[in-house]
Order: structure tokens, then C-alpha cells, then sequence
């Protein structure tokens, strides 16, 4: 076993919660990932589209100053800049600026999270300095995203030759995350599962529970 899947083992599969402020006011999104973080969340992303650079800027850091109460990670979704004034990570897709770029301009200590679905964009993004790579959509989702499936099978083999942690995303709830019992992923990301939740705190403790069994 390589030390990444002894340090998995060792810490327990993770829950990483995406957030989605599309169907909800600042208060209610704020509220919501306190409750996240609560509950126990391991890492937060903010991936919010449809904002101005400003309102997105003042809600990374009201984001970032709840998530500090924790010392729990955020990242910031395709935008560097932003991750740079606001002192959080960011997350890239495959059209967003190259990881190798966002690293230069992040430094060394900064989270950097890649999007990847096969096993040769997840070699580059690994090769280019990515700390974690999430793959999917395991299942259709539901968030306004474009994407396509990936298997569980691509995703074992991703999981295989990768020497950074790997997420696993997409239409993922409490009810169906059985399919990843034998993938040796680092945790699970998700977004309505505990967005769309009417008890996000429940929701996310829950999520937690069962991949305490994993
Ligand atoms: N990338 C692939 S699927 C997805 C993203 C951002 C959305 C996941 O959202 P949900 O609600 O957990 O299916
Ligand atoms: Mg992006």
C-alpha cells in the first residue's frame, strides 16, 4: 500500500462539500456551511457562477472567516485570482487555466484541486503539481454543470496510478456511495446532497457515518 492509501486508511474517507447558492440568499448559503462545517465536513468548495467579481470576492471571505472557525480548508472554483486575495485554494477544470500556471502563481503551500474524468488527464494534472484530482459524474447530477459520466471503472483506474488524493463526484448521496465501497478514493464530493438538504447539518453527519464505515 503506497502512503496516500495509508494516509486514507489511517484519517478515514473524506467529505467534501461543494456549495451552489443558484436557489438560496447569502444568508442561507452562509447558514449552510456553517452547518457543514459543524457537522464535519473535510474540505469546502465555493462554486458560484453566476457573481460579479466583487460579491464573489466579499462572499469568499465571508466564507473563508466561518471556515477558519474550523480550520477546515476552502477553495475557490476556477478562479485564481480570487484564491490569491482571499488566501483559500482553487479548483480547475480542463478548460480553465493549466494547473502548472495556477501553481506558479499560488505557490508550493497552496491547494490546488484538478478536474479530471480519464486516466491521461489525471496523469497531467498530477504531473503539473494538482494536489487532489476530483472524478465524475459518477451518477447524473442534478447541479448545473457540464459534464460527462465517468465509471467507476475509470475511476479505480485513475484512483491506481494516482499519487494524490482523489475525490469522487456527481449525483452522490447517503443512498448510493455503496458503489465506491472498493475504490480507494480519498473521499466523496458533493453538492445537493447537503445543499438541497432540508437538514444540511443531518445530511452531512450522515454522509460522514457511512463513510466511516467505507
Ligand atoms: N462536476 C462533476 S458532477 C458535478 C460537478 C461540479 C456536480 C455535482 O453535484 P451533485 O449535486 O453532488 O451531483
Ligand atoms: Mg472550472
Amino acid at each position: 500500500m503506497n502512503l496516500k492509501n495509508k494516509v486514507v486508511q489511517a484519517l478515514g474517507k473524506k467529505l467534501y462539500f461543494i456549495t451552489d447558492s443558484s436557489d438560496v440568499d447569502d444568508e442561507k448559503l452562509l447558514d449552510t456551511v456553517r452547518q457543514a462545517c459543524e457537522a464535519g465536513v473535510d474540505i469546502i468548495q465555493l462554486r458560484e457562477k453566476n457573481r460579479s467579481d466583487r460579491s464573489l470576492l466579499d462572499l469568499t471571505r465571508k466564507v473563508k472567516r466561518i471556515v477558519d472557525e474550523y480550520s477546515i480548508p476552502l477553495v475557490v472554483d476556477d478562479r485564481i485570482d480570487i484564491a490569491k486575495i482571499a488566501g483559500c485554494g482553487v479548483h480547475l477544470g480542463q478548460n480553465d487555466i493549466p494547473i502548472k500556471h495556477a501553481r506558479e502563481l499560488l505557490g508550493q503551500n497552496s491547494i490546488i484541486g484538478a478536474t479530471a474524468k480519464t486516466v491521461e488527464q489525471s496523469k497531467i494534472a498530477q504531473e503539473e503539481g494538482a494536489s487532489y484530482l476530483g472524478v465524475g459524474a459518477i451518477y447524473p447530477t442534478t447541479t448545473k454543470v457540464i459534464t460527462i459520466r465517468t465509471s467507476v471503472e475509470t475511476l479505480n483506474a485513475i484512483c491506481d496510478m494516482s499519487d494524490i488524493p482523489v475525490f469522487a463526484i456527481g449525483g452522490l448521496n447517503v443512498s448510493n456511495i455503496d458503489i465506491l465501497r472498493k475504490s480507494d478514493i480519498a473521499g466523496i464530493c458533493v453538492v445537493s446532497a447537503i445543499m438541497k438538504a432540508e437538514n444540511p447539518y443531518m445530511a452531512a453527519r450522515e454522509l460522514k457515518e457511512k463513510l466511516a464505515t467505507f
